[in-house]
């Protein structure tokens, strides 16, 4: 079966090849081609916990255990996991760019496996633990059960932003410079209902970005985004590289 071929229109591969700023948003779409499974897919539930239940400060005072054995079950997927086009795509457009930032929602790491340079993990990194009362953080891997901190005894948390906890203002900051600075603003495989993040696209469309969104569903931002591409950000990512560059 002849491979269905992306269309990609010929504008957004214009304004790609000369744009100077480039800036990228990516969620958990990105990550579905790795077998991550995403936040509000069917692949999202978990013993029938929603994440919003699960990923809160509430949560884990309530029942350390169980949000420690999500995160380590979460972790041992990610593990079995490697970047998929999609991330591949990423690292090539960041390469032929003159300046790229890649702001990320996802804590999978997978965009820093495939090589990507300039990352702001937004909502931080599964593979990491912090100290829920010290600035205490160590790597993780293959742990099990509820961590406590090495320095000072108390409960380590996944190095994650929560529901209903602020980012990082550092990096909201460099967020928010990078895509108010984008000369093209790519969305790729976010449901964009999460916020601050979701709100970044707007930022740069109002500073006159040019906003491409790509994704499976249609979304909140897809009334707002200059192109909506529909699809496998894995397959269209790679067409859009091949046909801004290679084509
Ligand atoms: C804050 C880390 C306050 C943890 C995450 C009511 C209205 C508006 C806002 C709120 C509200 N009530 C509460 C809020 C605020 C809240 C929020 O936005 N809630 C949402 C649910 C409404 N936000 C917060 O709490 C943030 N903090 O606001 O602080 C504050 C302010 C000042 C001072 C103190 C406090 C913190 C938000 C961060 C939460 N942490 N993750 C962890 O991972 O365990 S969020 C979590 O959702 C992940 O990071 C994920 O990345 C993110 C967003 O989800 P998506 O990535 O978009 O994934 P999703 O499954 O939703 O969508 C996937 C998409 O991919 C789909 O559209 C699908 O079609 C598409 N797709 C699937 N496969 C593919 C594909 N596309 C392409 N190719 C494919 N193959
Ligand atoms: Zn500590």
């Amino acid at each position: 079966m002849e491979e269905d071929v992306v269309e990609i229109p010929g504008e957004v591969t214009q304004r790609l090849r000369v744009a100077e700023m480039v800036a990228v948003m990516t969620g958990a779409g990105v990550s579905a081609e790795s077998g991550v499974p995403t936040f509000r897919g069917d692949g999202g539930l978990w013993k029938n916990q929603r994440p919003e239940q699960l990923a809160t400060p509430q949560a884990f005072e309530k029942d350390p255990d169980l949000v420690w054995e999500w995160y380590h079950w979460r972790r041992g997927l990610i593990r079995e996991s490697s970047p998929n086009a999609a991330h591949h795509s990423l690292v090539q457009i960041e390469r032929n760019t003159p300046q790229f930032t890649l702001i990320t929602q996802n804590v999978d790491g997978l965009h820093l496996t495939a090589g990507s340079k300039t990352v702001l993990e937004i909502h931080g990194n599964i593979n990491r633990a912090r100290c829920s009362s010290c600035s205490h953080r160590v790597p993780l891997s293959d742990e099990t059960g509820v961590l406590t901190c090495g320095q000072c005894g108390a409960l380590m948390r996944p190095d994650v932003v929560w529901f209903g906890e602020s980012l990082d203002h550092g990096t909201l900051e460099a967020s928010h410079s990078a895509s108010g600075s984008a000369d093209f603003f790519l969305v790729a495989g976010t449901s964009s209902v999460v916020q601050p993040a979701a709100s970044l696209a707007y930022a740069a469309k109002e500073k006159g970005g040019y906003v491409l969104e790509v994704n499976l569903d249609p979304t909140p931002l897809t009334g707002t985004a200059d192109v909506t591409l529909l699809g496998k950000a894995g397959e269209v990512l790679t067409a859009l590289v091949e046909k801004t560059w290679d084509g």
